[in-house]
């Protein structure tokens, strides 16, 4: 299998981190959706990261799908089964997933938009609705935590943490990290773990 993207992506970086703890071998290639549309569209012409070539040549993309799939090739998940427990993960994983989207629509907007055609009401709706994904997030961390212990990680662990590290990389002034001290504790606590070091938030690093 081949993982397409980089990992400054927090959706492919979920992905890679989600492989190395299922134990599924993969290359790694660190092609930008920016500046390697071209090579990134012989590989999937519609140039989504993450993209994922399978064995038999299928090509994936959608973390959520991927993981889907790498989890089915697995034989384990790394949601709970319990209906409850499975809920809790998937709002938590909702919340963090519409928090990156958000993120990378500011990002998108100030990179890619020139100044004098920017949409200012535009900003501040998408702005409104990253600050509410986190604030839901803060709120749900806070009364009760997630377990960042190698043992325990989970999805919403590795998804929660690697949306909140790209939007501290990208947008640190625009969300406060002392505004949402238990998503600051816990990204700290999962990104010190071996497997999130090993795939760090860098658009220079290819996975060997
Ligand atoms: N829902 C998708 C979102 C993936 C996504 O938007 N990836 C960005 C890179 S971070 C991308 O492909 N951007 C290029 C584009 O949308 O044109 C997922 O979970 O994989």
């Amino acid at each position: 299998m081949k993982l397409i993207g980089m990992l400054d992506s927090p959706y492919v970086r979920r992905v890679a981190i989600s492989m190395r703890l299922l134990g599924l071998p993969f290359e790694h290639a660190a092609i930008s959706v920016f500046r390697g549309f071209d090579a990134f569209q012989q590989i999937n012409p519609v140039v989504k990261a993450p993209t994922l070539i399978c064995d038999d040549g299928t090509v994936l993309m959608d973390s959520t799908l991927l993981l889907q799939y790498v989890e089915s090739l697995a034989g384990r998940s790394l949601l709970p089964r319990d209906s409850a427990a499975l809920a809790r993960e998937l709002r938590l994983i909702g919340l963090a997933l519409a928090a990156c989207e958000k993120s990378a629509q500011i990002v998108y907007e100030r990179a890619l938009r020139p100044a004098e055609k920017r949409h200012d009401p535009w900003v501040q709706r998408v702005t409104g609705q990253l600050l509410a994904a986190y604030g839901e997030l803060e709120r749900e961390l806070a009364s009760r935590s997630l377990d960042a212990t190698a043992q325990g990680l989970s999805q919403a662990g590795i998804t929660v943490s690697t949306a909140w590290t790209f939007t501290q990389s990208v947008l640190a002034a625009q969300v406060a990290a002392t505004d949402f001290p238990a998503l600051s504790a816990l990204s700290a606590a999962c990104e010190d773990l071996p497997v999130l070091r090993a795939i760090p938030c860098d658009d220079a690093v290819e996975l060997s």
